[in-house]
């Protein structure tokens, strides 16, 4: 996936494209980027910003739309006029999600939106917005209207949302009981997203949040749904926060964190395919997902129970942990040893059916028959290494599937791999069902 974040350079790497760079990465999308502005700034001041030219930037989107699929774009700065027309003219056609972060002022002060360009931000970047996601000085500034009793969040957002744009979130309201909450504006149905409040302060989370939600927006899922999941991430990103200046906090998304959140959506995914009960095995599924280069089981990420069926229902009974997985996780360092790249594995029942679907989808398959295996590999207890390296050593390329038909005693079973949990969903998609 291909996402493009146009907007401020800030090379203390905090907020603006650098940040998104690095988030876009932790969630494993590729970032390509358009800078209106270039500031110079870090953890404890703002300094100066030089915007980019009007025929800068239109050079720098137009190579991009000529080359690139992109599948959704975030704006941050925007900074003057000049920049505001430019991006309308080239964006205002495209029927893909656009998320707008209004970004006025920075959390150490500095200006990203000129006061006389207030107005054309209006006219022609809020217009663009698929979700916009003003904090709650934004939105009161954006609207001129101060939240009170009588000035409710709907109000407000409902004034910014008819100045076009499609979705609003004001995020940021605090609440009673350290409470903190987004108030949502969607096309016909308003709500609040709440939380708990993490008292830091720090650089960068407004940047993560509408990062979070145009990556969501991206893999087509719906505006509650991003909204949910950019509260999360962002949740995390400041958890994660670190002192990295002499200033302010820098968000961050920890790698383990996004094994976890891969792992996790493609699990809950997996539940959700229409009649997938019928491929869960009797000894019940893993799934699971590793670090680069697990040395041992304790590297692999898995459910320390298993997805269980229960009548027509699949359902997840455990936790994600490391060296929660046994056999699929041995599986998969067998396979990680000789194709380092291949990260994540399922096994599914074996059945005769889903074998010729895999046959007919053109996914390589592999196989071991395990009245074959040596003698001392059977008292060893190293069935499924050896298995494994069999059938690797018989393929010439890196199986998406291996499976073997059993043994006295011994269910017959499918193991599917995959380079990210992701990769290995839409393996499973082809061959069930
Ligand atoms: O966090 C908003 C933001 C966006 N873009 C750039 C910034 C900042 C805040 O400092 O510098 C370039």
């Amino acid at each position: 996936m291909n996402i493009l974040s146009i907007g401020g350079s800030d090379p203390s790497s905090g907020a603006g494209i650098q940040s998104d760079i690095r988030m876009f990465s932790a969630l494993n999308t590729y970032t390509l980027t358009v800078i209106t502005a270039i500031t110079s700034q870090n953890t404890s001041n703002f300094g100066i910003v030089e915007p980019v030219s009007s025929k800068m930037l239109k050079k720098q989107l137009e190579s991009l739309f000529l080359d690139f699929k992109i599948d959704g774009i975030k704006i941050g700065m925007v900074y003057n006029s000049k920049i505001i027309k430019v991006i309308y003219q080239q964006l205002n056609k495209l029927k893909i999600p656009i998320v707008v972060d209004p970004v006025i002022k920075s959390t150490t002060g500095g200006k990203l939106l000129e006061i006389n360009a207030v107005k054309d931000f209006k006219k022609y970047i809020i217009p663009l917005a698929t979700v916009i996601t003003p904090n709650k000085d934004e939105a009161e500034f954006l609207s001129k209207t101060k939240i009170s009793r009588k000035n409710t969040p709907k109000i407000i957002a409902k004034k910014i949302q008819d100045m076009g744009a499609k979705n609003v979130v004001i995020t940021g309201i605090e609440g009673r009981n350290n409470k903190i909450s987004d108030f949502v504006l969607e096309k016909n149905t308003k709500y609040v997203i709440s939380g708990e409040k993490i008292s830091k302060i720090n650089h960068g989370s407004g940047c993560n949040h509408s990062a979070a939600i145009v990556y969501s927006l991206a893999k087509k899922k719906s505006i509650k749904e991003s909204l949910y999941f950019a509260r999360k991430f962002t949740y995390d990103s400041i958890k994660n926060a670190k002192k990295i200046g002499k200033g302010v906090l820098i968000t961050d998304i920890q790698s383990e964190d996004k094994i976890k959140e891969d792992l996790s959506n493609a699990i809950n995914r997996f539940t959700e395919i229409k009649g997938i009960y019928k491929n869960i095995p009797e000894c019940q599924t893993n799934f699971v997902f590793s670090k680069q280069k697990p040395k041992s089981t304790k590297d692999v990420l898995g459910i320390s129970g298993r997805i269980v069926k229960a009548e027509k229902r699949v359902i997840v009974a455990g936790e994600l942990k490391y060296g929660g997985s046994k056999h699929v996780a041995t599986a998969l360092l067998s396979m990680n040893k000789k194709y380092p790249q291949i990260c994540s594995a399922i096994n599914l029942k074996y059945q005769k059916t889903t074998i010729s679907k895999i046959k007919k989808s053109k996914l390589i398959v592999g196989s071991y028959d395990r009245s074959l295996e040596p003698k001392d590999v059977k008292i060893k207890g190293s069935t499924i290494k050896w298995g494994i390296n069999f059938a690797i050593k018989n393929s010439k390329n890196i199986p998406d599937v291996i499976y073997h038909k059993g043994d006295f005693g011994k269910e017959p079973m499918i193991i599917v791999f995959g380079k990210t949990p992701e990769n290995v969903l839409k393996k499973i998609l082809k061959i069930t069902g």
